[in-house]
Order: C-alpha cells, then sequence, then structure tokens
C-alpha cells in the first residue's frame, strides 16, 4: 500500500531533509504534497524524476492525505487541527503539542508503545532531546537512571536554514576582513544578535523565569515524558555552537546501582539506531563532522565518574537534521505503517 503524504514546511531544512529521506528510504507514497508559507508557494522542485510545485497552506491542504509531516514552526499550531479532522496522521517536529498530555512524545527505538494513544497528531521530540534519549534508553533499561547532568554542543543547523547561511556569511566576511552581520542567531526575533562565527552562544531560545532556556526546560520535561519517569533529576545547559549541523552532548548520568562500563557499551551497542565509536587508543570518539549525514546517535569517551558512586560520562554526537527532526517523524510513520497503525 501506498500513502499521500504531506509536507508542511517543505522549503526549510527540515522539509528539504524530509525529500531526502523519503527517497533514499524508499517510502511508499503516492500523491506527495509540498507546502508552505505564501513567501515560498510557488516553488519547484525536481524529486525523483518529477516536478513539484509549493503549495500556499491552508485549512483545505489536508483531503485525502493520510500522512502529514509537519517541519515545524508556528503553522503546526494554525493547521494541526485542520489535518486532523480531515482524517490525517500529523506527525509533528514543532513543540507546540509536545506536553500534551492527550499527544504521544515518541522516539521509535525509546518509546514505540506511546504511538498506540495518538488522537490524530504524534510529536517529534526536540533534537537534542531526541539525542540524548537514544543514548539513555539502553543505560536506563539496565539500572534506572537517577540523576543527568548535561551540556549540549548545539549546530547552527538548530536554528534554520538562515542560521546555516548566517555562520557561512560570517566566516567569509571574517576571511575578507568584511564587517561581520548577526541577525538571525540566537533567535532571529530576540531584540539582540551575537557573532557565531569562531564564538560559542549560551542562549537557545528564550529564557523562562527561572533563569533556564527554554531549550533546557525542553531537554528536561521531554527527557521526563518519554522515558515515562518525572523522579529522574536533570539539570542542562544549552550552547549555540559555529558548527553545520550535528549537535554534540556531554551527559553525565548518575545510576541507582553499580553497572561496569563492558555492560553499559554492549547496551549501548546492542542498541538500534546507537553507535559506540570509543576507543581511546586509537583516539576514536564521535565528532560533528563525521556524523553529519548519518541517521545513527554516535556515543564515545564512555567513562566512570569517580566523584560520584555509580554514575558515567558520555559523549554523543548526532546529526540534529535527520535523527534529530526528519529521519525520527519520518521513523514514527514507518512504524505505524508496519504495525498497520494508518488504516482508517
Ligand atoms: C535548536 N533544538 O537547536 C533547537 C531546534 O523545539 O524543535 C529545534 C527546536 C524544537 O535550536
Amino acid at each position: 500500500k501506498k500513502y499521500n503524504v504531506a509536507i508542511l514546511g517543505a522549503t526549510g531544512a527540515v522539509g528539504q531533509e524530509f525529500l531526502n529521506l523519503i527517497e533514499e528510504r524508499n517510502f511508499p507514497f503516492n500523491e506527495l504534497k509540498l507546502l508552505a508559507s505564501h513567501r515560498s508557494a510557488g516553488k519547484k522542485f525536481q524529486f525523483m524524476g518529477k516536478e513539484y510545485t509549493v503549495e500556499e497552506a491552508t485549512h483545505d491542504s489536508f483531503e485525502n492525505i493520510d500522512i502529514a509531516l509537519f517541519a515545524g514552526g508556528a503553522a503546526s499550531k494554525t493547521f494541526a487541527p485542520s489535518a486532523v479532522k480531515a482524517g490525517a496522521v500529523v506527525i509533528d517536529n514543532s513543540s507546540a503539542f509536545r506536553m500534551d498530555p492527550e499527544v504521544p512524545l515518541v522516539v521509535p527505538e525509546v518509546n514505540p508503545q506511546a504511538i498506540a494513544r495518538h488522537k490524530g497528531i504524534i510529536a517529534n521530540p526536540n533534537c537534542s532531546t531526541i539525542i540524548m534519549v537514544m543514548a539513555l534508553k539502553p543505560i536506563y533499561d539496565l539500572a534506572r537512571i537517577k540523576r543527568i547532568v548535561v551540556s549540549t554542543y548545539q549546530a547552527v543547523s538548530g536554528g534554520g536554514k538562515e542560521a546555516m547561511a548566517e555562520l557561512e556569511d560570517q566566516v567569509q566576511a571574517i576571511v575578507e576582513g568584511k564587517e561581520v552581520v548577526a541577525n538571525i542567531l540566537p533567535g532571529a526575533s530576540l531584540p539582540k544578535h551575537y557573532q557565531i562565527a569562531f564564538n560559542l552562544i549560551p542562549q537557545i531560545d528564550v529564557f523562562q523565569d527561572n533563569l533556564y532556556t527554554k531549550e533546557e526546560m525542553k531537554m528536561i520535561n521531554e527527557t521526563h515524558k518519554i522515558l515515562e519517569d518525572n523522579e529522574i533529576g536533570i539539570t542542562a545547559t544549552t550552547v549555540r555552537v559555529p558548527v553545520y549541523r550535528s549537535h554534540a552532548e556531554s551527559v553525565n548520568v548518575e545510576l541507582e546501582k553499580e553497572v561496569s562500563l563492558d555492560a553499559i557499551k554492549e547496551a549501548l551497542a546492542k542498541f538500534d539506531g546507537v553507535t559506540v565509536q570509543d576507543d581511546p587508543a586509537e583516539m576514536e570518539y564521535p565528532m560533528p563532522l563525521m556524523t553529519s549525514g548519518k541517521d545513527d546517535v554516535y556515543v564515545g569517551r564512555i567513562r566512570k565518574d569517580y566523584s560520584v558512586a555509580n554514575a558515567v560520562n558520555l559523549w554523543l554526537c548526532g546529526d540534529q537534521i535527520r535523527k534529530g527532526a526528519a529521519l525520527n517523524a519520518l521513523q514514527i510513520a514507518e512504524y505505524m505503517i508496519k504495525n498497520d497503525m494508518l488504516e482508517k
């Protein structure tokens, strides 16, 4: 069977990755509708030997659509109810519905059981959360997790195509001795902007009253929901780095009981979607340049934290646009197809 698919936000970084992945994974689509805002409507794309014209998304865009892949952003909240009403299953990459108790928040390798509870919308977690829970789940299953201290090193791709272009333009300007312009990062709608080239920005998204950023709170709240354990202590610092597309994370994990490093490495290596790359003698560890464009989350620098009982340190890298966004969403759709969950 083949499915009618709509991509909302088709012209952005995540939308374009949906197209790459649909082709690469031979996703069984029949009709394919590319939707975007008024600004991008009319753009044409060659895809798998056919020309597609981007249409402006309206509340009537989802008639006969089986699967609506939403790339994220404010449009999700506007169009998800109409898509569900039209009978589509919405897999949404925005943060609009993630913490809604009625909406499953899913990483297919981690909590596929949650998909069955959907009422039309399934939420795709934040990219840094997805990358972290992929490495935490096999460890959680060995020894439950008491506490997590995470610091992220997030690529500019998380800020979309414009943020990627901004890094490139700034590097070019510096090389040419021209003035450096910053209009996008840390966030296009924020009142101040900072240079990202040759810099680090310890702010992703807006600050909350508790002095954490929204990105940091997403990592905390979404991890609780996905692992179905609100008792885990989690603290996060999220930082933007001048890297194009793969996020990295330093994660300190305190476990409920003693587990050997060998057992942790074995559990990680066996887990679908995780690759262990950890050989200090050979200087082998994951780096964003190597994990960009890859599907797996890579884990290295696995070692004990000798400052506290039963704790380990991990270093993670994962492609933010693939597993952190488009791939995870498409895997949710593939899981539903495989388990006959899309039949009406
Ligand atoms: C970033 N994590 O790197 C963000 C991008 O909630 O889906 C994705 C925001 C989200 O800037």
